[in-house]
């Protein structure tokens, strides 16, 4: 399916990378993910570093590179959400998602590509592998967002929450993304996992390397420690009153019924999660 194979690009999976100001990283980026796969498109989330005219100026050459434009900035979540909307306009059932600012491995595209599948109760999360570059307070940090996410879906399985790179599929989780304003800013990763759980998509983890790059390698971080992480403690406040509403669903799914009981299938007409 991807280039390197020298197969026509795939009509059914896409990169998708949002991108603010993330530097000349970007470029790179997104020119090796196009080694891995095509098509591959880019959200340029209001960048003001010139980068988003850069990757204009690439995707004249490149047939399989896509650049969208968005004017003002608006945060992650809400650059994928334009993406994956686009995204299933043309057809497309799975995104692989991934950050732009040379974090996260290429190389794995495929495979991870090949672990969706034509999948729609599927996401694949990937699973860091952190290197002596990772400042320990990230590493740590993530732990406690780990718990809640393993809490609020009953240990379904998210291995990480946070990690970027992954697959989804595009209408479970764009139908969402577009019952609820939140999700549009860095809160963006975690409650998609957490909500496509909910909704019945499973994850399957698969390790992945992420590189923590110095400023002078070319390393950008829009990290806020203050705001962001206020961000999402309000988007754990949220979903564990989310995770109590649906706790006992929640508990019939993951426990099934004895045999001869129905078993829990969908959520309860109050649920908001119901992708079908
Ligand atoms: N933070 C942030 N990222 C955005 C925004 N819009 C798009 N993105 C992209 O989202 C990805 C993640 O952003 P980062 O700031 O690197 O966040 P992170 O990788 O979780 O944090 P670090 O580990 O500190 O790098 C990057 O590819 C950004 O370009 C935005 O408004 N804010
Ligand atoms: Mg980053």
């Amino acid at each position: 399916m991807s280039r390197l194979s020298g197969a026509a690009p795939s009509r059914t999976h896409l990169v998708l990378i949002p991108t603010y100001n993330a530097g000349p990283k970007v470029l790179e980026t997104v020119r090796e993910a196009l080694g891995q796969w095509a098509p591959v498109w880019v959200v340029v989330d209001g960048s003001t570093d010139g980068t988003g005219e850069q990757l204009q100026a690439l995707a004249r050459s490149e047939p399989d590179l896509k650049v969208m434009v968005l004017e003002q900035n608006q945060g992650k979540g809400a650059a994928v959400l334009h993406g994956l909307a686009q995204a299933e306009a043309a057809g497309y059932t799975h995104a692989l998602t991934m950050d732009s600012d040379g974090q996260h491995p290429a190389h794995l595209i495929p495979d991870f590509m090949q672990a969706s599948g034509d999948d729609l109760a599927r996401m694949v999360l990937g699973k860091p592998v952190f290197d002596a570059s990772a400042p320990a307070l990230r590493v740590q940090g993530r732990k406690v967002s780990n718990a809640w996410a393993n809490l609020e879906t009953l240990w379904m399985g998210i291995g990480d929450s946070l990690y970027g790179f992954r697959v989804y599929p595009v209408s479970p989780l764009l139908s969402i993304m577009r019952r609820q304003r939140w999700m549009r800013r860095f809160d963006f990763d975690i409650e998609a996992a957490v909500r496509l759980c909910w909704a019945g998509v499973w994850p399957v983890n698969i390790d992945a390397p992420v590189k923590y790059l110095r400023p002078e390698e070319g390393g950008v971080s829009h990290f806020n420690y203050l705001r962001d992480n206020a961000l999402l403690t309000w988007m754990h406040t949220r979903l564990v009153l989310g995770f109590l509403l649906r706790l006992p669903w929640l508990l019939l799914r993951r426990f099934p019924s004895p045999p001869g009981r129905p078993k829990a299938t969908q959520a309860p007409s109050g649920g908001s999660d119901r992708t079908q």
